[in-house]
């Protein structure tokens, strides 16, 4: 049996943990659920009702991405894995992972003020606050980006990392979700490196679903 990871690609959380099973090499089988329209399904797994989650074949369940990514590496052994386990390397692909959850979680601070609130209690001080926050964040991947041209990796390593997926996956969901913040024109180098890695077979095998023009409550937020 092989491990099940329950969420779908519309979710660039889950969306980086089966990019990163490609690059490691581990099958596993995607188990489409919604947390929204099927929390029962998900209660079981994860208490918390979010995805992804992952259960092992020998039943135990995996929460968190950040976490599920690190048993993966543990799984995969220091010479596969995404995040190398010691040097400076380490901190250097740690801290570009950190701007990239950290940029992405503001992103999703604005959608769910959007999404999820009354339009009379949406606050726009509050959303330009974390609109801020997310494009400091973009502002320096982009740096980042800038010194990975024309063909290298993010964060000076010698091979792809959990930097690239995380950035990839969660700039290539901003650029979908959130038009309004016009990355591809603030932030060209990091938009072409993210098209770069959506070019992999790795980042293929796990497609972000295209937008559903006239669905708001897929993408977009209901405003
Ligand atoms: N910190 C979590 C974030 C996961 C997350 O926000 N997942 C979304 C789907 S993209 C979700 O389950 N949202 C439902 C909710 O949090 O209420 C992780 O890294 O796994």
């Amino acid at each position: 049996m092989v491990m099940k990871l329950l969420g779908h690609y519309l979710s660039p959380y889950t969306r980086r943990v089966a990019v990163s099973l490609n690059v490691i090499g581990l099958p596993f089988e995607l188990v489409e659920l919604s947390v929204i329209q099927e929390p029962e399904r998900v209660r079981p797994h994860n208490p918390v009702l979010r995805l992804p989650t992952v259960v092992l074949d020998d039943g135990t369940s995996l929460i968190e991405s950040w976490a599920i990514l690190d048993e993966i590496d543990r799984i995969a052994g220091p010479e596969k894995a995404l995040v190398p386990t010691l040097g400076i390397e380490r901190r250097r692909i740690m801290q570009t992972m950190a701007l990239a959850v950290a940029s992405m979680e503001k992103s999703t601070a604005v959608s769910y003020e959007m999404r999820f609130r009354p339009p009379e209690k949406i606050h726009q001080p509050w959303i330009d606050h974390n609109n801020g926050q997310c494009l400091g964040g973009l502002q320096q991947l982009d740096a980042i980006a800038n010194a990975a041209e024309p063909s290298g990796w993010l964060a000076g390593a010698e091979r792809i990392s959990q930097a690239d997926i995380s950035t990839a996956v969660f700039v290539s969901f901003m650029r979908e979700a959130r038009p309004d913040l016009g990355l591809d024109t603030r932030f060209a180098t990091l938009c072409r490196f993210t098209d770069r890695c959506e070019q992999l077979p790795v980042f293929r095998l796990a497609p972000q679903p295209p937008s559903a023009p006239g669905k708001p409550g897929v993408w977009m937020p209901r405003r």
